[in-house]
């Protein structure tokens, strides 16, 4: 389908990509759109279920999410895909799946400070008591997109508001 396309959103554990994602969703869905959401939870415990968060793990994460988010783009959907994604290299290799002007990198921005005094799973307290190593954001890193599609704070933006933004560029970007 012509009007496939994949929206990735990256940012730390917390930020809130899944809660937008699963927002955007719901209101595609609405409009019609077929769409599917890739994330974590459906992929780290089934297709990525052998792999941790070493930076070689991740980019393997990242690489077979690349690959299925790029079988979904010929197959017609609207592809949502909320994973840390923390290096730079490991967003383009995603991009290098999917045809050109049909990836849109969102970052969700919100800041460290708010991610961790949300701690909605406790992680960020196990690691600054060092009890999960190469932590996202504590003691690992994460590149910033530096040309973002969109950039987003959940702290500052309420939900409707960032589902908005994100269906105005859809339309932008003639995807929907
Ligand atoms: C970062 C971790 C880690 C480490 C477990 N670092 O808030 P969550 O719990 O649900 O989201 C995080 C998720 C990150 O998986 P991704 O597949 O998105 O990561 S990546 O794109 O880097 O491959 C967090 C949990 O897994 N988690 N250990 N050390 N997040």
């Amino acid at each position: 389908g012509h009007n496939s396309a994949v929206i990735w959103f990256t940012g730390l554990s917390g930020s809130g990509k899944s809660t937008v994602a699963n927002a955007l969703e719901q209101a595609l869905v609405a409009q019609g759109k077929h769409t599917y959401l890739l994330d974590g939870d459906n992929v780290r415990h089934g297709l990525c279920a052998d792999l941790g968060f070493s930076a070689e793990d991740r980019t393997e994460n990242l690489r077979r999410v690349g690959a299925v988010a790029g079988l979904m783009v010929d197959a017609g959907l609207l592809v949502l895909s909320a994973f840390i994604s923390p290096y730079r290299n490991q967003r383009e290799l995603v991009k290098s799946f999917i045809p050109p002007g049909k990836f849109i990198e969102v970052h969700i921005a919100t800041p460290l400070a708010v991610c961790e005094q949300r701690d909605v799973k406790g992680l960020y307290k196990k690691a600054r008591a060092g009890e999960i190593s190469h932590f996202t954001g504590i003691s690992d890193p994460y590149e910033a997109p530096e040309a973002a599609d969109l950039v987003l704070d959940t702290s500052a933006t309420p939900l409707q508001d960032s589902v908005q933004q994100l269906l105005a560029l859809l339309k932008q970007r003639e995807i929907i």
